[in-house]
């Protein structure tokens, strides 16, 4: 298998995390996002998406998408398990995990990539160009604002995502979190019991993947 990673971007991160949790060794290749090598005729052929992450396995099958490519892990690296282990449990997982990815990671990207100089005409990852709209910025900052509201009031009363079972849905909040610092949005100061949450997680080891 080989695993197309950028280190600095968020999206391979959460894969990064998952790896690192399940102390999975896969062959990883650095795409050079910052130089447009997801672009190049040689990333292009691998994958029409021009993003990462990206997982081609030993028959060449290409896995993009990195709940896709999670699962697919989580499959065939079962322990931990970090999907759920219990019919209800892995629903509220991946309900938890999708509630990240709409609310808080789209939030994040949506403000960024709309605001940022050098994602001009990048306001969406992908082979094709669009433009930025200042709007969906601010909107993005704002919706960043009650995703963060909403983490806290539930930390309020439970130690993770899930009860007390660490999942992916703590890795993508985590990883999310960490992504808001790029437009400014670091955790409230009196958000008491989503810092909590945050200095946990972030003192796994595999928050440093
Ligand atoms: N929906 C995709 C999103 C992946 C994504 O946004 N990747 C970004 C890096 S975080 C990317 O490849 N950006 C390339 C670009 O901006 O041209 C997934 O879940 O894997």
């Amino acid at each position: 298998m080989k695993f197309y990673d950028c280190k600095t971007a968020p999206s391979p991160r959460r894969v990064r995390i998952l790896m690192a949790e399940k102390a999975i060794n896969i062959e990883t290749i650095q795409v050079d996002l910052g130089s447009g090598e997801q672009f190049s005729d040689a990333y292009k052929s691998i994958t029409p998406l021009s993003e990462v992450p990206l997982l081609v396995l030993d028959d060449g099958t290409s896995i993009s998408q990195v709940n896709a490519i999670c699962s697919y892990l989580e499959e065939i690296y079962p322990e931990p398990p970090l999907y759920g282990r219990t019919p209800a449990e892995r629903a509220l997982v991946e309900s938890a995990n999708n509630q990240i990815v709409m609310n808080g990671l789209s939030a994040v990207a949506e403000a960024f990539r709309n605001s940022t100089p050098g994602m001009k005409n990048r306001a969406l990852p992908g082979p094709h160009n669009y433009a930025q709209i200042p709007e969906l910025a601010e909107r993005g900052l704002a919706r960043l604002d009650h995703f963060f509201k909403g983490l806290d009031d539930h930390f309020a009363s439970t130690q993770y995502m899930i009860g007390d079972y660490f999942s992916v849905a703590d890795i993508s909040a985590l990883v999310c979190i960490d992504f808001a610092k790029w437009v400014k949005k670091p955790i409230p100061a009196d958000f008491e019991n989503l810092n909590r949450w945050y200095s946990q997680v972030s003192e796994r080891p595999s928050a440093k993947a």
